[in-house]
């Protein structure tokens, strides 16, 4: 009897059984899933510029200590994603000639400028928050490379989440300055936070197949609205305000009601025209460029051991 290879991976997702790379899926499963896992491999490579920008100027030992260490965390996620790629059968050298030649995606946040210790926190506290969100549930992800990835990336995560948080507690205790540079990075990084779930549910082209694959779990005005929930009391602990007239709270819904995104913007930048969008490219083709005697001499010696074998 033939075997109903559609049949059996439908079963699979509805009894919860993880795909395996090795495992018969639907081509769009697979095109899905590369450009899901290659644009979070993207961002998180990527993500390390605008924080890099401050280790040389942490403002101490131990902070440079903290900021180097989650710096590394992102890259080792970065390439622990492109590993998950590369089971799909994708090649790395294709998946970063894509993002060097601009036509892969990654996340709009990163093309954000850090202009002072303040956004560094709020880096930690926001971005790292709002990726624990969308992240843990995709601990949870129907393909298996991806999902176990997920768990070792959300628990460091966390760290990072909290070690934001916790230096921007220092400010908010902090002279008068330093309070004001909180309140300034606070209303710079609030909104761009908020469109890093993506587009409404409205028009989120890929989210229909995707849940249907659970691959997500959540929609992506869910885990916007769970953000804004869990972070506007923690704002308030740091004696923030939040920038946004329009913010209530509900007692009816028992969830914060919050004014409209600048959709214009966060398309903008996706295209490619946000403030830091060009810099973040070119930093990443010279990083790759500068790389190239490093990948030639490990191909050399390489080459080198096979000749030995062989005498
Ligand atoms: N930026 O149909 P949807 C981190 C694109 S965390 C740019 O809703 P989907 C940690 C989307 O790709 C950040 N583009 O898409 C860190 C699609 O275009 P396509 C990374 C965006 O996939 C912290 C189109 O819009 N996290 O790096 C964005 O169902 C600190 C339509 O959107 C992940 O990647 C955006 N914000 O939902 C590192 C998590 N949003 O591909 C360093 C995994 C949407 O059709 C320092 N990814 N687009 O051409 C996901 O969960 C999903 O891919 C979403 C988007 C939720 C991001």
């Amino acid at each position: 009897k033939e075997i109903d290879f559609q049949q059996l991976f439908d079963e699979k997702i509805e009894n919860e059984v993880r795909i395996e790379p090795k495992d018969w899926m639907p081509d769009a499963y697979r095109k899905t899933l590369v450009r899901q896992i290659s644009q979070h491999a993207h961002s998180e490579i990527v993500g390390m510029l605008p924080e890099a920008n401050w280790i040389t100027r942490a403002p101490s030992l131990n902070r440079k200590k903290i900021l180097l260490a989650k710096v590394q965390d992102e890259a080792g996620h970065g390439l622990y994603l492109y590993c998950a790629a590369e089971t799909l059968g994708t090649s790395r050298i294709q998946t970063l000639n894509d993002l060097h030649s601009g036509k892969a995606k990654y996340s709009s946040i990163f093309n954000y400028p850090t202009l002072t210790w303040a956004d560094i926190g709020m880096i930690g506290w926001l971005v790292d928050g709002a990726a624990i969100l969308n992240q843990v549930p995709l601990c949870r992800a129907s393909y298996g490379p991806y999902a176990r990835a997920m768990v070792r990336v959300c628990k460091e995560e966390s760290f990072h989440q909290r070690q934001g948080y916790e230096a921007l507690v220092v400010l908010s205790k902090g002279t008068p300055e330093q309070k004001a540079m909180l309140q300034d990075a606070m209303d710079r990084w609030w909104w761009p936070t908020l469109m890093m779930f993506g587009p409404g549910d409205d028009v989120s082209s890929n989210s229909e197949l995707s849940m249907k694959w659970r691959i997500k779990r959540f929609s992506n005005d869910e885990l916007r609205q769970r953000f804004v929930d869990i972070s506007i009391p923690q704002a308030e602990y740091l004696g923030l305000t939040i920038p946004d007239p329009d913010l209530k709270f509900n007692d009816e819904t028992g969830h914060y009601e919050f004014g409209e995104i600048d959709w214009e913007e966060f398309w903008n930048v996706v295209k490619g025209n946000g403030k830091c969008n060009k810099e973040r490219l070119d930093a990443r083709r010279n990083a790759h460029e500068n790389g190239a005697w490093v990948r030639d001499a490990a191909t050399a010696y390489h080459e080198k051991r096979k000749q030995r074998e062989l005498e």
